[in-house]
């Protein structure tokens, strides 16, 4: 595999950044999830403003310009033979010394990846999740926005750990005041009374890419959908549930803390949405 890193392309075996990088010291740095489907890079333009935003955030210059960034996303899929699968980009603060000053940093270090992605087994899909509540709580907003995809990921690295000591593949992340945020990957979407509700990023949630296809699904098929404040209650009572994420696509939730959710089966606004998201991941994008 090559690895687009720094500008050159290197063997995966040369692919290494300095222990001195501020992305490993200090997890200063910013990255992007995305999804290659047959060739097509899915919504890599929406990933990149993401991308863009994440670094403005926390005040990194990033070192390529959005179609410099659309350039070396592709040309690594290609220089991989790759048609589907997963694409990281990274950036980060750069080398720097053992303070965590960023500005001694020298320079932004960057790499793209592109690679095969394991999904949840296809069984998921067909009977849904059975998940819990996890006891972390995702950080708030004065501490630091759910919005942006920086390298810091113990919040939710604890509570994925915490999800799988319950015996469950994914948790609901609560915030501060006890409401829904999102799964530890993942958004999260409940149909209650022919309506679509999910958790606004103002709630702890990630302005997810796949959570924003759904938004435009749901209103290109007549779904009425709008964010709200949900509790663990509105989950447990809800019509449906399912998870929305670049690594999990669209998956139905049956279970949440033991209690079945709806009739205990995927329902059919779940699986609408995502017969019609399928569709979309091979022509909303960029080919590569
Ligand atoms: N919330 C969080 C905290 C995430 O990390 C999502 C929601 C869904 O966003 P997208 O844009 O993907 O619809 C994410 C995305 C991985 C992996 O390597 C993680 C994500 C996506 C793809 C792969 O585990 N998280």
């Amino acid at each position: 595999m090559k690895i687009y890193l720094d500008g050159k392309f290197v063997d995966e075996a040369d692919a290494k950044v300095s222990v001195f990088d501020h992305g490993l010291l200090y997890g200063d740095g910013v990255f992007e999830g995305i999804r290659l489907y047959g060739g097509n890079v899915f919504r890599l333009d929406e990933h990149l403003e993401r991308f863009e935003y994440s670094a403005r955030a926390v005040m990194l210059d990033l070192p390529l310009t959005r179609a410099e960034w659309s350039h070396a996303v592709c040309e690594t899929c290609r220089v991989n033979k790759l048609t589907d699968g997963y694409i990281r980009l990274v950036a980060t603060r750069g080398v720097g010394d053992l303070g965590l000053a960023p500005w001694l940093c020298s320079k932004p270090s960057y790499f793209v990846i592109a690679s095969k992605i394991s999904l949840y087994p296809a069984e998921h899909y067909e009977k849904g999740l059975a998940i819990v509540t996890v006891p972390t709580r995702r950080v708030g907003p004065g501490a630091f926005p759910s919005t942006v995809k920086s390298l810091n990921y113990l919040n939710n690295i604890l509570a994925k750990i915490e999800a799988r000591q319950a015996g469950a593949l994914e948790g609901i992340m609560l915030n501060d005041q006890g409401y829904v945020a999102e799964a530890t990957a993942d958004n999260v979407f409940i149909v209650h009374k022919g309506e679509l509700l999910t958790p606004a990023a103002s709630q702890g949630a990630l302005k997810g890419v796949t959570r924003s296809t759904i938004i435009d699904v749901a209103r290109d098929l007549g779904i009425p959908i709008r964010e709200a404040n949900l509790t663990r209650y509105d989950l447990w009572c809800a019509d449906e549930c399912f998870l929305t994420g670049s690594g999990a696509e669209v998956i139905p939730v049956v279970k949440l803390d033991g209690r079945s959710i709806g009739t205990g089966a995927p329902g059919p606004v779940t699986r609408k949405v995502l017969a019609e998201f399928k569709k979309r991941v091979l022509v909303e994008g960029t080919r590569i």
